[in-house]
């Protein structure tokens, strides 16, 4: 690594809290499907930053509105109206079929939303008894690192530590409709899931599983709420991922590419018996809906319908799946995903996914591992043919590199 590439590491080993273990890559530019480190060399960005790069990065038309807005007016609090908030609001609406839109910053800001309003909701609409309200999670579920959050959280490591945690939570395993129904009492507010587990390793769920759980919900008044964060805005071949089986959530939650891969922009989106709980002064955020986020969320919106990065999520998805599919490698245990939505899976006992990435690093092709397991890729919508099949290209030199080691 070059002496810049060594010193930016040491600055950020030095004066930097040590909750990620980086690659061995110092990144300084960015432009569409394709990053650079500080010695020049060019990487194909197959992980699109946990799907918030879905536009590519420094998209023109983001950045230029981005750029028109900030020498305008970025940032006033929610004390006062703006001429931005309103039109991205409807435009989220309009394209999620919800009635109403709470604007945050950060995907688990709009998570602890949607769990304050569930609860809210449980007490003032449904009747639970004060204190009383349950929300059912899945094991595997990734929503966020706030305390709160990871009081749902099956994950061992993201609790160690941590406690006393906020109590009123129930797991039940990922996939089943049974548990749901045998876990669903009168106290229960919510149900939170995601269409398909993104941090547990891409994890999908049997075919009609979110029907089942979504006609279990309406039948014993329990809120369904998708955390749509990272499958959500195109990632997994449809605007949201709840639409692959025509499911209509009482509640979701959007982040990461909302921010056009530029900003943190979220939301709590639901119908009016729900957002109708929270009264002014109930809930806020200083940077929350503020004008410059507004308008980059809504340029990302409108680039994702007009650049039919959704289609093009379907189409290549598909693709590049069957692509994965066609490479001969025994340490591969299993290939999934929806859209540009995919997980590889490893066998541990042959090789870890830190061990390909990094690999994979060393051809050219960004990814991240996640539970040691699988190698996720999940680049930027904008993606184009030629660019799936140069990144095949090297995934397979990867993988028939793997093969031929274990081979022997
Ligand atoms: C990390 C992965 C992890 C999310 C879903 C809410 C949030 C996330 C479905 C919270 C965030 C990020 C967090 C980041 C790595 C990444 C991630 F699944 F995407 F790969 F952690 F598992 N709901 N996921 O996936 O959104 O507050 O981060 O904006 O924490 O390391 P956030």
């Amino acid at each position: 690594m070059s002496e810049q590439g060594e010193r930016a590491t040491f600055l950020e080993e030095e004066f930097g809290a040590h909750n990620y273990k980086p690659l061995p890559v110092v990144l300084t530019r960015g432009e569409g499907c394709w990053v650079w480190d500080v010695e020049g060399k060019s990487y194909l960005d197959m992980m699109g930053a946990y799907s918030a790069v879905s536009h590519g990065h420094a998209h023109p038309r983001i950045v230029a509105r981005l750029t028109q807005q900030a020498n305008r007016l970025s940032v006033v609090s929610r004390a006062y109206h703006t001429d931005q908030l309103g039109p991205f609001l409807q435009k989220a609406c309009q394209l999620t079929g919800m009635e109403r839109a709470l604007p945050m910053n950060t995907g688990a800001e709009a998570v602890e939303t949607a769990l304050k309003a569930a609860r809210k909701w449980a007490y003032k609409v449904k009747g639970v008894p004060e204190d009383k309200a349950e929300i059912i999670v899945c094991r595997g579920n990734f929503h966020g690192r706030t305390l709160t959050v990871i009081s749902m959280s099956s994950e061992p490591q993201y609790r160690d530590g941590f406690g006393p945690f906020t109590p009123g939570f129930k797991l039940i395993p990922y996939g089943d409709s049974a548990a749901l129904e045998k876990a669903i009492t009168p106290n229960t507010a919510a149900f939170l899931v995601e269409p398909i587990q993104g941090e547990a390793g891409i994890v999908l769920p049997p075919e009609g599983y979110l029907k089942a759980c979504e006609t279990l919900c309406r039948r014993h008044n329990v809120l369904l709420i998708c955390d749509e964060i990272q499958t959500g805005l195109g990632r997994t071949g449809k605007l949201l991922a709840s639409m692959h089986e025509s499911v209509k959530p009482d509640a979701i939650t959007l982040g990461k590419a909302l921010g056009g891969g530029i900003l943190p922009v979220s939301l709590f989106m639901a119908k009016k018996e729900v957002m109708d709980v929270f009264k002014p002064g109930d809930h806020g955020s200083t940077f929350g809906g503020n004008p410059l986020a507004c308008a980059v969320g809504l340029e990302a919106l409108s680039v994702l319908i007009e650049e039919k990065l959704i289609e093009n999520s379907a189409v290549l998805g598909a693709y590049f799946l069957e692509e994965l599919k066609k490479i001969a490698c025994p340490a591969v245990k299993s290939i999934r995903g929806k859209g540009l939505f995919i997980g590889v899976e490893f066998d541990l006992t042959m090789i870890t996914a830190r061990e390909v990435c990094l690999r994979l690093m060393k051809e050219g092709v960004l990814s991240k591992e996640t539970h040691e397991t699988v190698v996720r890729f999940a680049p930027a919508l904008i993606i184009t043919r030629e660019l799936i099949d140069l990144a095949v290209i090297k995934i397979k030199k990867v993988f028939e590199e793997i093969a031929h080691e274990k081979r022997k």
